[in-house]
Order: structure tokens, then C-alpha cells, then sequence
């Protein structure tokens, strides 16, 4: 019996320590979804999009599920929020309109491809820290992104979520 108790003191310790730390990894943005689906195929579908601040980078992961297993679906962070008309969540998010760097790296951009299960997870990391009301959801697309101009075909999902609002604001344990 105090054996049990000793180990959940050790325990304790080690979770506290990291969110003290300089370099703390912090969830800062959340969304479940979608919040809008503009393809009554998709209808079925869940998404969850977590954003993670570490310093001046962010971390974001989308999660699908029920998707049709072995395709690849383009998915980006949009600048407006979802609205059952699938142009309102605008245009792509781009941390830069410098055409000399390329566009894969000053947006975000989340392709997923679903397994024999349908689950579908994409994490990247942009080194930047979204400002609050620039960027307001994540839109999943018909077809994979085009490298060269960003498209990906007709607006299927979108998932709300207020980048840069820091709703969340909780440090992440032993990250
Ligand atoms: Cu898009």
C-alpha cells in the first residue's frame, strides 16, 4: 500500500516538471468536426484538428475517420470559419505572399490518406504562430493538393477552429 502511494507521488513530479520548462510544447488551438459537411457522402465522417505551440512553431494534427480507405484527400487551414456555403471559409492560409517561396511552404497544408479503417492522420509543422483571426478552419478537398497551384477539388468537410486564440492554452505533459 505505500509502495502505491510512493509511486504516485514519483509520478507526479515527473508530469510537472515540462510545463515549466522553457521549450514547453502547449496545446493551443482545438476543433472537433466537422462543423459543416458540403458533400452528403461525407456526412458520416468525424474530424478533430489539435494545434500545439512550441516556441515561435506550430504543430498541427488533423484526424479523420469514415473516410473511404486507400484515398488521399487535400486538406489545408482556410482564413474563414465554416458556413454551409463551402466558399465561406475562403481562401487558403498564407503565413507569406512571397511567390518566390513555394506555396507548400508558407501554407498549411494537412493531406491525409485513410487505412483499411478509414482513419486518416497528417501532422506538420510550420514555423510560425498563427495570429488570432487569420485563420479559422480546415477544409477537407475531393482530391490531393496540386503541388504547383494548391488546389484539391470541391470543399467536402470543414472544421472550425479559431488558430491563434489560444482557447486551449494547456501544456502538454513530457512533451
Ligand atoms: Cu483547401
Amino acid at each position: 500500500m505505500s509502495g502505491f502511494k510512493k509511486g504516485l507521488v514519483v509520478a507526479a513530479v515527473v508530469v510537472a516538471v515540462p510545463a515549466g520548462a522553457a521549450a514547453a510544447v502547449v496545446l493551443v488551438d482545438h476543433g472537433h468536426g466537422p462543423t459543416v459537411t458540403h458533400d452528403t457522402a461525407y456526412s458520416h465522417i468525424t474530424t478533430q484538428v489539435h494545434a500545439w505551440a512550441r516556441g515561435d512553431s506550430t504543430r498541427v494534427r488533423l484526424m479523420v475517420e469514415g473516410l473511404p480507405p486507400g484515398r488521399t484527400f487535400g486538406a489545408h487551414v482556410h482564413t474563414g470559419t465554416c458556413g454551409t456555403n463551402p466558399a465561406a471559409s475562403g481562401g487558403h492560409y498564407q503565413h507569406s505572399t512571397d511567390p518566390a517561396v513555394p506555396l507548400r511552404d508558407r501554407e498549411v497544408w494537412l493531406d491525409v490518406t485513410a487505412d483499411a479503417q478509414g482513419h486518416a492522420t497528417t501532422t506538420t509543422t510550420v514555423p510560425w504562430a498563427f495570429a488570432a483571426g487569420t485563420a479559422g478552419s480546415v477544409v477537407i478537398h475531393a482530391n490531393p493538393t496540386n503541388p504547383v497551384d494548391g488546389t484539391a477539388g470541391a470543399r467536402l468537410a470543414c472544421t472550425t477552429v479559431a488558430f491563434g486564440h489560444h482557447t486551449e492554452g494547456r501544456a502538454v505533459p513530457g512533451s
